[in-house]
């Protein structure tokens, strides 16, 4: 008889496996074709390794970031039946409250790891994990939180998923920085139709990151229930003594389509027998009976979790279907609803709200660079979970030199370089946040924002994808716009992408002194912020102001009226405002000046008050004219104060060109006072 491996509760192993596969058949054999649900995953054949690996994961800060086809993980942490249909039906008590995709979802810790917030795009699932695996250093090494040292980060990914940006990033971070991070790559052999050899050469990650420094690899069945319970068991205690991270390659077939609308037509027939020989539920009978119970028992298991599959089936069909009007919730934070992972609201740690009034200036006028570097100072000094982090922050003090000194006061933990990957910078911060961290990362340019896009999009939208469980709060500073030089790299200010994204906060401060206010808002705050630090500003002799004081905080959206007038609104932000002020003052012209200092809220009322008293307005942005955020602003003034207006609404704005090298050519993109001067008169003599 064989002795069953005792790291394993086998019997629940076997009820769950059974739980997974019958409420996989009963989907694709019914409920899909039946259309109550209309777009199913399938997880049979890759049940087991999953199974397994949820039982071990049972320390305080383990977490799991897993992907679409990883519902048995998700049942073994805790999902109920009831649940699982309910998400896939995208009824009302679903995780996502039918929000995201059924098994796109997230939970809570439930005695076992927390599951991570899931993705879609393949691969993204990867530099969170190895963020969440850092926080965990973190948390114990500098907070001191000794019960969670034996805790780790798993993440699963599937053999398509090796090829992916995510995966070498996390890899990169993972193997650098020593993590407790464990990736599982379950090959299944196919990525959709796509098979193995496309995705590595020779179509096995395992062997080919052999040689791969600080990575510990385990290779074998992820079917053979002895076999893929030791390999589980090494690798999870590997990672757990924080001897480094690993990789497990569990091989597995996907037994069904890639997804309830792929016939795998792509597959032969022997192709397909194939792969049914490697079904792991024969094969765990075969472990279990007789060795655990006899094989009576095994099918009254299958009886007693097929009625519990049916009973969970109608509790799920007779579930609301959620109400339309309730879609556009939980976006942003609202403090009447917390989530209950990320951040600090989870964590119940509450900072002081601070001051809206400067303390009495100091005689000395700083720039806004120095401005910035002691707001963070200032709040690593308050908030012992503040992280700041990219490429060359640490030693050198950033590109701009923003972050100058910062290390050397506050130590390597908190203030440190990364690897040259903003998908690995970005994709990590979401993992520190969900771990109750605050992350502040640096993108050197907004330009090179662009290979972190996938995770910006997912950061906003991650509270209200996950029904607002979880939340990702942090404040992504980013440099952009003209500067004395320009070119198509280091100038784009692109502010109208990130406006354009659900979930974002995003502040575009002109000033040192709005720039310390705003910062600390968005550190304090529960939400992600874009914070875009204008070039020509951060040096620039107009906007620099006194600092406002430790405590100094600028709530979002509210402009600042710059100048006050009677005949004309000039409405701008960033690197702009101070043109409109030359512009203005060189005309002795009667403007009101307003500053929005933050799009994502934008100060609406303060626009259209002084519309309504002027009669005429002007906008005025550095970004690209078309689709800017001038056309939002001009399409409200069009909508709600049309009866208000003189003159037709004017804005300025770059053509549709990227900012050239050349100063001479630069000077035909980014505004000109002249331009603004010719319109403001235009507009006046209208
Ligand atoms: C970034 C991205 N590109 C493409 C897709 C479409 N897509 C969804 S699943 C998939 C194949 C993934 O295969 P693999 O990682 O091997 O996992 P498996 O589905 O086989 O478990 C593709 C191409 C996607 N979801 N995300």
């Amino acid at each position: 008889m064989t002795d069953l491996h005792p790291a394993y509760d086998w019997r629940e192993i076997a009820r769950l496996i059974l739980t997974s596969r019958l409420i996989d058949e009963l989907e694709e054999q019914e409920l899909v074709p039946q259309g109550y649900i209309n777009y199913q995953f399938s997880a049979r054949g890759h049940e087991l390794g999953q199974l397994l690996l949820s039982q071990l994961l049972t320390r305080p800060l383990d977490a799991v970031s897993a992907y679409y086809r990883s519902r048995p993980l998700v049942l073994g942490l805790g999902l109920t039946i009831e649940e699982s249909f309910a998400s896939d039906m995208a009824r009302a008590g679903g995780m996502t409250g039918g929000r995201d995709i059924g098994v796109v979802m997230s939970l809570p810790r439930r005695e076992r790891a927390t599951l991570l917030p899931t993705a879609a795009d393949v691969g993204s699932q990867y530099t969170p994990a190895a963020g969440w695996a850092q926080a965990i250093r973190y948390r114990v090494e500098t907070l001191g939180e000794s019960a969670g040292a034996d805790s780790m980060a798993v993440v699963l990914g599937g053999d398509g998923s090796v090829a992916s940006n995510g995966f070498w990033s996390a890899l990169t971070i993972a193997t650098t920085l020593k993590l407790p991070l464990l990736f599982v790559i379950e090959d299944n052999g196919y990525a959709i139709s796509v098979q193995g050899p496309a995705q590595t050469p020779g179509a096995n990650i395992a062997s080919n990151l052999a040689a791969f420094r600080n990575l510990l690899i385990w290779d074998g069945s992820g079917t053979d229930p002895a076999d893929t319970a030791q390999l589980v068991y090494e690798a999870v205690n590997y990672v757990r003594g924080w001897r480094g991270p690993g990789l497990l390659r569990l091989m597995v077939p996907r037994l069904s389509g890639h997804s309830s609308v792929d016939n795998q037509s792509y597959k032969s027939a022997e192709t397909k027998a194939e792969e049914w020989t490697r079904d792991p539920i024969p094969a765990l009978r075969d472990y279990l009976v007789p060795a655990l119970m006899s094989q009576t028992e095994w099918e009254s298991l299958v009886d007693e979790v097929t009625a519990a599959i049916f009973a969970g089936r109608d509790a799920a069909l007779a579930q609301p279907i959620p109400v339309s009007s309730s879609v556009t919730q939980r976006i942003f934070a609202d403090p009447a609803y917390p989530q209950s992972v990320g951040g600090l609201a989870a964590a119940g740690i509450t900072l002081s709200s601070g001051s809206t009034t400067p303390q009495p200036p100091e005689p000395r006028r700083i720039n806004m660079l120095e401005a910035i570097r002691r707001t963070l100072d200032s709040e690593l000094r308050t908030n012992p979970r503040l992280v700041i982090f990219g490429e060359d922050v640490a030693v050198k003090g950033g590109v701009h030199a923003v972050t100058l000194g910062l290390q050397e006061q506050h130590g390597e933990g908190r203030v440190f370089d990364t690897s040259l990957s903003e998908e690995g910078i970005i994709g990590r911060a979401v993992g520190m946040a969900l771990a109750g961290l605050v992350p502040a990362p640096e993108v050197q340019y907004r330009k090179y924002a662009d290979p972190a896009t996938e995770h910006l999009n997912n950061i906003g939208s991650l509270r209200w994808r996950t029904n607002n469980r979880f939340a990702a709060p942090m404040v992504v500073r980013m440099a952009g716009g003209y500067r004395r030089i320009g070119d198509p790299w280091h100038s784009v200010t692109s502010e109208a992408t990130f406006a354009h994204q659900p979930g974002w906060m995003v502040v575009v401060p002109s000033n040192a002194e709005d720039a310390v206010g705003l910062l600390r808002t968005g550190l304090r705050g529960n939400d992600p912020v874009i914070y875009l630090e204008h070039r020509a500003m951060l040096d620039a002799a107009w906007a620099r102001r006194p600092y406002p004081g430790d405590e100094y905080v600028l709530p979002f959206g509210q402009a600042k009226l710059v100048q006050t007038g009677a005949d004309i609104t000039l409405v701008t932000w960033g690197g702009m405002v101070e043109r409109c002020e030359l512009a203005v003052n060189e005309l002795d012209a009667s403007a009101d000046i307003l500053d929005l200092r933050t799009l994502i809220p934008w100060d609406k009322a303060a626009v259209l008050e002084s519309v309504r008293k002027t009669g005429k307005c002007l906008i005025v942005h550095e970004e690209i004219l078309i689709a800017g955020f001038g056309a939002e602003i001009a399409a409200t003034l069009a909508a709600e104060a049309f009866t208000d207006l003189d003159a037709p609404i004017q804005r300025i704005g770059a053509p549709s060109t990227p900012v050239p090298f050349s100063t001479a050519l630069m000077d035909g993109v980014v505004p000109q006072v002249e331009q603004i001067k010719q319109a403001i008169t235009d507009l006046l003599a209208f």
